[in-house]
Parts: C-alpha cells; sequence; structure tokens
C-alpha cells in the first residue's frame, strides 16, 4: 500500500456503534442469512426478488452478460411497469389503499388511492396516445412536485414512452439540451409551481426551449398556480385533453429491458450524460431495496422521500420502488421553511410518517436551524430514517439519530448513484451496527469492493475506489446515444469493474466509509486527503453548522486546505474574528492531524450547491485560485455564488 493511500485511509476515527433497535432486529423484513442466500447463488436471488413483480412473460435467463459491459437482464421476459405499480395493487384488493398523500405548499392537499392513481393514469395514457406519442418516443417532463408528475411518468410506462424528467429549477438551456439529446416527441409542464411562499414560472422557460427544439411536436400543460401563459399552437392544456378521456386503459407489456426513463446526470462537471435505465432489472432492484433498506411494511407504514423527483432519488425511492411494493407514501411539493421552519415536522406528525429518506445537506440545515423546531412536533412515528447524496457527517448522522429519530430509529447512509439505478450499500435496519458516517456493507446481490490503483482489492484498512465487480439488475445500460461514452466513463479505468469514481476506504471491520468525487480529493504535500473527512472534523465543532473544503493550488505544498464554513445559528459570539478561525483550524488539527489543517477558512452565508444538495466543490475551487466563476447553470439557487463574491472580495 501507497503511502498516500495510508493517509486516505487514517484520518478519521469514529467509535460510536448503534445496534437496531430489538424489536425491529426479530420483525425485520430481511435478516442477516440474505446476505450468504445472495452470496451462494448470486442470480438465483435475483431471480427470487424479481418475482415480486408480475410478468405477463416468464424470463428464459436471469442475466446475458456475454457481451461485457451491456447487461440483459431477465432476459425474455416480458411485464408493465405501470401495471406493476398501480393495477395490480387495484386487482388484489387494495384500490382504496392511499399511494400518495399529496401536500402542496400553499397547503392544499390532495389524496390518490390506488384506483385513483389507475384511473388517472389511464386517462394521461390515453390523452399521450391521442398527442401521437407511441411506444418507444420519448417525452421531456419538466413539472413541480405535484400528482401530475408521477402520473406522466407511469402514463409513459403504460404506453411504453421512455420519459425523461428535467428538474424544474433548469434553464431554457438545460432543457433544450436534454430534449435535443433525446429527440423527444412532446414536452410535459405546468404554469408553475409553488416555492418559498410564491408561484414560481415554468412554461415561460419551456416556450424559450422549445422554440428551438424541431422534435417537439406538443406542449401539454397542467395548470397548478393558474398564473398566466403565452399561448402557441403547439400547447394543449391538460384538464382539455386528459380529463375527458376513458379511464380504461390497457397496459402494454414490454420487454424487459425496454427503455423505461432517461435521466441526465451532469455531475458536478462536465456535459450531462442521458443515463438510460431500462424495466425488468431496475423495478426489481428499487422494489427489493425499499423493501429491505426501510424495512416497509405495506399495510403499517407511511413513507416519505423528501426528494425531487427531479433526480433519481425521486424516481426510484418517491415513484418506482414504493409503489410497486404498494406503500403509502407523502409527496410534498415546497421547500422546508414555507410557511415556517418546522413544515416538514408538521407533515411528519400529521401523516404520522414512519419511514423517512432525505439528504445530508437538509440534516445539516435543520442542525443549524436549532433542536428546539423539531422537538416541537411530535416525530415519535418514525421508525427507519434514512440519507442519501452525499457522505453523511458523524455528527448529522448522531443528530439526525437524536432529533429526528427519536434517539433510536436507525439511520440507514444510502450510497448509490443515478447510474446504478437503485441502493447499492447500506446498512440493514435490522440487522446492522451502524457507525456514523459509514454506509457499511454492499447489500444482498451486490458485489463492490475499495480497490488501489491498479485494481487490486485493499485491506481491510485500505483506502483507494469504489468499485462494483459484477453487474446488478438496475444498472445503466448505456449511455443514450453514447455506447463508446458508457465504456469509457464506467468500464475503463479498471479492466471488467465498475468505476463509480468515488473515493472509499475499508476500516478495519471491512466496513466501507465513502470519502467524495476522486476528482475532489486533494493533494497536499504528496498526500492524499479527502475533503468529506476535513469537512466532517469541521462539522464536529460546535459552532459550525456546514463546511465544504477544496484544494487549492499552493506554491509550496502543491495543493493548499480551503475551507467555507457556515456558523450555526446558535454559534452566537464573534464567528468571523482571527480566533474563531484559530480555534477551528486548531480543532481540524486535532481530530484529523496537522497535515489536514486548512491553509484557509472563510466564514460564507451559504455554499452553492446542485438541486440535489450536492456541495459544487468545482466553483468554490473557482473562488479558492481566485478564478472568475465557471458555469453556474446547474445551481440550485443561482444567487449563492453573488452572496459569496459579496462576502469575499477575492470571489468575483
Ligand atoms: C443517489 C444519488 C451520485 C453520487 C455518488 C456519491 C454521492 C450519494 C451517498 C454519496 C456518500 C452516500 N453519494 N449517496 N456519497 N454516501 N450515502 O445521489 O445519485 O445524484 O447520481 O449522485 O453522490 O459521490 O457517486 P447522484
Amino acid at each position: 500500500m501507497s503511502q498516500s493511500q495510508e493517509t486516505l485511509s487514517n484520518l478519521l476515527q469514529e467509535t460510536r456503534r448503534f445496534a437496531p433497535p430489538a424489536d425491529l432486529a426479530e420483525s425485520a423484513n430481511v435478516k442477516a442469512d440474505a446476505y450468504e442466500e445472495a452470496a451462494a447463488d448470486r442470480l438465483g436471488f435475483w431471480a427470487r426478488q424479481a418475482e415480486r413483480l408480475s410478468w405477463s412473460k416468464p424470463w428464459d435467463q436471469v442475466l446475458d452478460w456475454s457481451n461485457p459491459p451491456f447487461a440483459k437482464w431477465f432476459v425474455g421476459g416480458e411485464l408493465n411497469v405501470a401495471h406493476n405499480c398501480v393495477d395490480r395493487h387495484v386487482e388484489a384488493g387494495n384500490g382504496d389503499k392511499v399511494a400518495y398523500h399529496w401536500e402542496g405548499e400553499p397547503g392544499d392537499t390532495r389524496t390518490l388511492t390506488y384506483a385513483d392513481l389507475r384511473r388517472e393514469v389511464s386517462k394521461a395514457a390515453n390523452a399521450l396516445l391521442e398527442l401521437g406519442v407511441r411506444k418507444g418516443d420519448r417525452v421531456a417532463i419538466y413539472l413541480p412536485m405535484i400528482p401530475e408528475l408521477p402520473i406522466s411518468m407511469l402514463a409513459c410506462a403504460r404506453i411504453g414512452a421512455t420519459h425523461s424528467v428535467v428538474f424544474g429549477g433548469f434553464s431554457a438551456d438545460a432543457l433544450r439540451t436534454r430534449i435535443d439529446d433525446a429527440q423527444a416527441k412532446i414536452v410535459i409542464t405546468s404554469d408553475g409551481g409553488y416555492r418559498r411562499g410564491k408561484p414560481s414560472a415554468l412554461k415561460a422557460t419551456v416556450d424559450e426551449a422549445v422554440d428551438g427544439a424541431p422534435s417537439i411536436e406538443h406542449v401539454l400543460v397542467v395548470r397548478r398556480t393558474g398564473e398566466e401563459v403565452a399561448a402557441h399552437e403547439r400547447d394543449v392544456w391538460w384538464h382539455d385533453v386528459v380529463e375527458r378521456q376513458s379511464e380504461e386503459h390497457t397496459p402494454e407489456p414490454v420487454d424487459a429491458e425496454h427503455p423505461l426513463y432517461i435521466l441526465y446526470t451532469s455531475g458536478t462537471t462536465g456535459k450531462p450524460k442521458g443515463i438510460l435505465h431500462t424495466t425488468g432489472g431496475y423495478l426489481t432492484q428499487t422494489a427489493y431495496t425499499h423493501h429491505a433498506v426501510f424495512d416497509l411494511k405495506p399495510e403499517t407504514d407511511v413513507y416519505w422521500c423528501s426528494a425531487d423527483i427531479g433526480w433519481v432519488t425521486g424516481h426510484s425511492y418517491i415513484v418506482y420502488g414504493p409503489l410497486a411494493n404498494g406503500a403509502t407514501s407523502v409527496l410534498y411539493e415546497g421547500t422546508p421553511d414555507t410557511p415556517h421552519k418546522g413544515r416538514w415536522w408538521e407533515i411528519i406528525a400529521k401523516y404520522g410518517v414512519s419511514l423517512f429518506y432525505t439528504a445530508p445537506t437538509a440534516i445539516r440545515t435543520f442542525m443549524k436551524w436549532g433542536d428546539d423546531i423539531p422537538a416541537a412536533h411530535d416525530l415519535s412515528s418514525l421508525r427507519v430514517i434514512g440519507s442519501v447524496g452525499e457522505p453523511i457527517n458523524p455528527e448529522a448522522y448522531v443528530w439526525y439519530r437524536e432529533h429526528i429519530g427519536a434517539g433510536g430509529a436507525p439511520v440507514v447512509d444510502t450510497w448509490w448513484q443515478t447510474e446504478t439505478g437503485s441502493i447499492m450499500i447500506s446498512p440493514l435496519p435490522g440487522v446492522t451496527e451502524g457507525k456514523p458516517g459509514a454506509a457499511m456493507r454492499p447489500l444482498p446481490g451486490i458485489v463492490a469492493d475499495v480497490v488501489d490503483d491498479r485494481g487490486e482489492p485493499v485491506p481491510n484498512g485500505g483506502g483507494g475506489f469504489l468499485v462494483v465487480k459484477e453487474p446488478w439488475p438496475s444498472m445503466l445500460r448505456t449511455i443514450w446515444g453514447d455506447d463508446e461514452g458508457y465504456v469509457k466513463t464506467y468500464w475503463s479505468r479498471f479492466e471488467g469493474l465498475y468505476f463509480a469514481g468515488d473515493g472509499a476506504k475499508k476500516d478495519e471491520d471491512g466496513d466501507l466509509w465513502l470519502l467524495g468525487r476522486v476528482d475532489d480529493v486533494m493533494l497536499v504535500s504528496g498526500h492524499n486527503i479527502s475533503t468529506t473527512e476535513v469537512e466532517s472534523a469541521l462539522v464536529s465543532h460546535p459552532k459550525v453548522a456546514e463546511a465544504a473544503v477544496v484544494g487549492a493550488t499552493d506554491p509550496v505544498t502543491g495543493q493548499a486546505i480551503v475551507s467555507f464554513v457556515i456558523p450555526r445559528g446558535s454559534a452566537g459570539g464573534d464567528v468571523e474574528g482571527e480566533e474563531f478561525l484559530k480555534e477551528l483550524r486548531d480543532h481540524v488539527a486535532k481530530t484529523l492531524g496537522p497535515i489536514a489543517k486548512p491553509r484557509q477558512i472563510m466564514i460564507v452565508p451559504e455554499l452553492p450547491k446542485t438541486r440535489s444538495g450536492k456541495i459544487m466543490r468545482r466553483l468554490l475551487r473557482d473562488v479558492a485560485e481566485n478564478r472568475s466563476i465557471g458555469d453556474v447553470s446547474t445551481l440550485a439557487d443561482g444567487t449563492v455564488m453573488d452572496l459569496i463574491s459579496e462576502k469575499l472580495p477575492s470571489a468575483k
């Protein structure tokens, strides 16, 4: 093992352990024997998971891996995703069961049972057919978090059209690029949606995007806010065309490998890649992981994933996984602080949410806002709480468990990607003794490891690159229209292994700790240092709410650590002065060692983040190196870099 890997792997010391609650362990959906079962016969294991679904034609072969890295799962099988997510629950007598408790930001609500959903999805499917959409066509969806969003996705799946959901916050340019790349035939949008107490317009952005997108034949518009919109010949209102359709539609069975959706991931750099997911394997793994990781008991649980559906987390864990399992979910339109900072906790208490899934960025925001806000609400219904999107800092994990999980709900830190389609590495809530900050182990049926730069597994205690060693059912099948890019990006760094682009370490027990994107790893005086560990050290200081760390070119050390820190609301005192900055630098040195001491710490009011809450370190590197700031089009809030620039005169 090289010197640098040793440094990468030996910084953070975390010894807290949390065993599963006894009653959860006792009644858990998935017990420890699942690991052995899957290890003994991986394909047999996945075939048994695929039997959770209803297939109109059984498969002949579980996996065809004769042309790697192009996988075919459940070869020859046929099924329909909308039938599996909706109709079969109605047919099984669960039509009156709630699929979604929808909560609009202004406080309006709508309850959709599985029978309602079948009716709505059938009408939307008939409308798409009337508008000329056929099996295999692409449909762009640019909607806020309203029921028509999952309804549109399921309507596409019902007729075999491939959807491409684009975040409601993206610009006209970003939308046009995605429409062009997929050659979408129609766009489904709305006049607007509610965010932060105000209607925010969407239709004008679509108009601008579609003006330069010749593949689009129609724009289907949902009325949500009632704001005025410009009318074009290509426009049709949802309430005109969908409402008058027949409530009957027979779902069309498609091949297991039929394209279900394309979702563009820009990562934090570069040109967006259209990640392609198909039907049978994708639905199998989203359903299984939702059942296993959240221990879903569909009769009694109420589940809420707070993500936006425009992110893969929403696709797999608001729409496909939960509906395939017949779950009752909450769907919320707006922001966590509208009309007040306790809105989420109010929603949990109102619906008795028992399973909750959110992102570290949200958890750190709530820590910043103060413990008293969640304490004012009854959160006792929660029994499993999840995290996704970034490494969860140990302090944020412990806060989440204490203040949201009532001190006892297991935290499941779930590692996965748009490309993996479903959760890959996570604790099992009834089995795993959790460690704050660790995603722990690959799930049953998943073979992942940490390797060195030659692709050799590192021993326990070592650090390196996270790889997946065997194909998995919900893996991406390619980059839309770019097979070569697919091979090059994911399968060329290490022969025969899927390269995830993340750094990780294996602790002495062999459990996995994610360390952030390898592109973000800093090289300080010849030592690799992960941004995650320095950020976690900063966040473990009682006065720090959030921190982001980047490596900036330094004449002496090659790169030097530059940190951006948001103080906690409760910090008080002088959080700008030299003394505080010195206290923080010393705290990092004490926690991780002198090598990790930041050269510079800047106090900022906000951090630049993507819509899924990932810190855009690329932009902070521009600040740290005094460059003009690069492409900000995928920022959740375009004004953040201005706020930072105002604060730091160098950041222009
Ligand atoms: C689901 C999703 C993927 C990247 C991934 C990694 C980071 C996600 C994580 C995590 C540490 C976790 N990531 N979950 N890092 N621990 N539990 O986020 O998909 O938007 O494609 O991002 O997110 O860096 O490679 P996506």
